[in-house]
């Protein structure tokens, strides 16, 4: 008999909610496993709100909640029970940093109930904090670490029965992305919970490529090569949506592309957009950056509006350009933080809304604030042609929140090392204790000393956030 996975993805109490968007990665290794043959369930977990509509973080894996879907269908939607890990030969975890403490309850867990159960992690945490992957002993040790692609090595170890070794075994691997046609599974009674809008209509999400050509220095991911899936499996993914939405009873549906960029040139937004309406989107959401929007104009948003595209996220991070040269989104090339205002007046014209991601930085001076709550304030006043699909006049937003250098980022080490006037860190180990630990999607303050107190970064963050209208 061939080897049985259970693909976990673990709780997000991290999030203000949990069923907004799919964990897609453990949906795209199901359809792997099953176009190579092998058996698989899938658990979705999740932290259920109390009677307020709170949700705590949990203590144990006695407060988390689980549904449990096999051949696409959910056969259970409860309390978490042990009894999961039943005839499973190896326990799939996909893990993002703040969902790493559960999936260690759950290694430790499935030990216990099936001594023997081999247990493999994939997904960002391995890749960006493959140190403390590694270093995990005892119950919580994995047998495989997967940092990056998991179809290859997840079909590996499967092939070659789950064999046995030391723990932690590290098995890196990046496939070439256009040998992966089989789209991520989009269980119907589960695409039912998740609940977001576009332009006032329901949506889904997917990504088009992975890696981003960007070289941000508060990001973990950047600089990593941007590879793109086929075609044949965009139309598959598309499809596949579409038809979940219309078994939803949803005659105009959205969807929104989460890449890093999913506009990136003109041509390759051009097959994007003919990809959209062949499906038959209603509306449509993706990322850019300004420079692109000012350099292309009408060239790039032009097939994006014409298709029904009605927002896109720019992360505009800041408008002061001192913060802006430091972030170094370009690897060196200029970019101006004119270029933002320009973006955004560009895509207005068109009848698309921007989403505004920004940042306060913990160097920035009063001068350096006003910058930004400047263009903030820009971005929230200038009038958006078109309304949506509810009738409602297309409104920009923003979103503020205040730079955390994570580890094994560029602004980490330069901090670090002393190299911005006025900024310092806590021990590494604090920091440890601090990044990702927090509530509504923060972590805990990893600074000694910034050039303005914590308090006054906190009052012109809300101060910011308090501008967006309240729909989007
Ligand atoms: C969509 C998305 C979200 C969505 C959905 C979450 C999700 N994971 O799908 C939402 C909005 C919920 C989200 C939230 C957050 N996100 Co997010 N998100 C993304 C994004 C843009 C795409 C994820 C995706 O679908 N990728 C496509 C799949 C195929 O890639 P993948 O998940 O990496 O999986 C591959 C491998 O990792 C591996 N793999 C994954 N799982 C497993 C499991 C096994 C067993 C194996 C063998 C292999 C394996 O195989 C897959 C194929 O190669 C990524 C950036 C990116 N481009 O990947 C950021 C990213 C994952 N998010 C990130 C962050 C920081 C966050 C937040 C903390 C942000 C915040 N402050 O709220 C939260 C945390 C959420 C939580 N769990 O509590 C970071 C992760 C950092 C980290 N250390 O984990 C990323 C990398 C962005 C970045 N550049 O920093 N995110
Ligand atoms: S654009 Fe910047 S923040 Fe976004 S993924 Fe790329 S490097 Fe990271």
């Amino acid at each position: 008999m061939k080897p049985r996975t259970l693909l976990v993805k673990p709780p997000d109490p991290f999030l203000q909610a949990e069923f907004v968007y799919q964990q897609l990665a453990p949906h795209y290794l199901e359809s792997w496993l099953a176009a190579h043959g092998y058996p698989a369930t899938l658990v979705v977990m999740y932290i259920a709100p109390d009677a307020l509509g709170r949700r705590s973080e949990p203590r144990t894996l006695a407060d988390c909640h689980m549904i449990v879907v096999e051949d696409g269908a959910v056969v259970t939607d409860g309390p978490f029970d042990s009894a999961i890990f039943d005839d499973i030969d190896l326990l799939a975890l996909s893990v993002m940093t703040p969902q790493a403490e559960y999936a260690g309850w759950l290694t430790a867990a499935a030990r216990k109930a099936r001594p023997g159960i081999k247990v493999m992690m994939g997904g960002s945490h391995a890749r960006y904090y493959l140190d403390q992957v590694v270093a995990l002993t005892g119950d919580e040790a994995c047998d495989y670490v997967v940092p990056h692609d998991g179809w290859q090595p997840l079909l590996d170890m499967l092939e070659a029965g789950l064999p046995d070794g030391p723990r932690s075994r590290i098995l890196s691997h990046q496939h070439d992305l256009k040998l992966i046609t089989m789209a991520p599974t989009r269980p119907l009674e589960l695409m039912a919970r998740y609940s977001y809008e576009i332009a006032g209509l329901p949506a889904f999400h997917t990504v088009t490529a992975l890696g981003c050509p960007f070289t941000c220095h508060f990001c973990e991911a950047g600089g990593e090569r941007t590879r793109f899936f086929p075609r044949e499996m965009i139309d598959a993914d598309l499809a596949a949506m579409a038809a979940a939405h219309r078994a939803l009873g949803r005659d105009k549906f959205a969807v929104m592309f989460f890449d890093d960029v999913g506009l990136l040139n003109p041509r390759q937004t051009r097959d994007l957009a003919a990809r959209v309406a062949a499906h038959g989107y209603s509306a449509w959401r993706a990322f850019t950056h300004a420079y692109l929007v000012v350099r292309h104009g009408q060239k790039l948003l032009g097939p994006f509006a014409e298709t029904g595209g009605r927002r896109v996220g720019i992360g505009i991070e800041t408008g002061s350009q001192r913060s802006l040269d430091l972030i170094n989104k370009r690897n060196g090339k200029a970019q101006s933080v004119e270029e933002h205002y320009e973006a955004v007046r560009i895509a207005n014209r068109l009848g698309i809304a921007v989403d505004a991601f920004t940042m306060i930085y913990p160097w920035e001076n009063e001068r350096d604030l006003a910058a930004t709550t400047a263009l903030i304030e820009f971005v929230i006043d200038n009038p958006v042609v078109g309304e949506d699909h509810l009738g409602r006049p297309l409104r920009n937003s923003v979103d503020s929140t205040i730079m955390l250098p994570y580890q094994g980022t560029r602004f980490n080490a330069l901090l670090q090392a002393g190299q911005v006037p006025g900024v310092s860190l806590k021990s590494e180990a604090r920091q440890r204790e601090l990044f990702y630990k927090g509530v509504d999607a923060s972590s805990g303050w990893v600074y000694d000393e910034t050039v303005l107190p914590r308090e006054r970064y906190l009052e012109v963050q809300a101060y910011r956030n308090s501008l967006r209208p309240d729909y989007r």
